[in-house]
């Protein structure tokens, strides 16, 4: 159920810098979120990996905290392609946080920082999920002169 603040903060989606105070505004009752009672979310877990259509892996092998939270996350990705690393020097990384119970996303964007000692390895932060409930977020990578290919993990902040 849409709460009316939920509403405000909709209204004002057209700011992206809207949103953090959106989320500062949150009054009681946005606080917390029965993810127990929701089922299309997954459990989060470390080495969780999906591929995608494109043969692109991606893989969770750290997070900063250990289960996600209502607020900024660290990640360390893993993106590979038919077994082998994918470098940064590839293409393009994103990823796209997005709740599809109120059709908004963060304004705040994540930087894919290589790890210079592990070809394919990246910390995404920050991932800002702002506000608890489900989150698809959806991981993406564009090599230079091919096609995009994605994946989408779907995780719950319970407040
Ligand atoms: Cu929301």
């Amino acid at each position: 159920m849409r709460s009316p603040t939920v509403l405000r903060c909709l209204s004002a989606l057209g700011l992206a810098t809207s949103l953090a105070a959106c989320a500062d505004d949150a009054p009681a009752d946005d606080t917390t979120y029965n993810c127990e009672a929701d089922d299309r979310d997954e459990p989060f877990a470390i080495n969780l990996a999906r591929t995608g259509p494109g043969g692109t892996t991606f893989t969770i092998v750290a997070a900063d905290p250990a289960l996600p939270i209502r607020g900024n996350n660290s990640w360390t990705i893993d993106v590979s392609r038919g077994g082998a690393p994918v470098p940064a020097s590839d293409g393009e990384f994103l990823v796209t946080p997005f709740m599809p119970d109120h059709r908004h996303g963060t304004g705040i964007k994540a930087i894919w920082t290589p790890d210079p000692a592990t070809p394919g390895r990246f910390t995404v932060s920050p991932i800002n999920l702002w506000m608890p409930g489900v989150w698809e977020l959806t991981f993406e990578e564009t090599p230079t002169g091919g096609a995009r290919d994605q994946v989408v993990f779907t995780f719950c902040i319970t407040g």
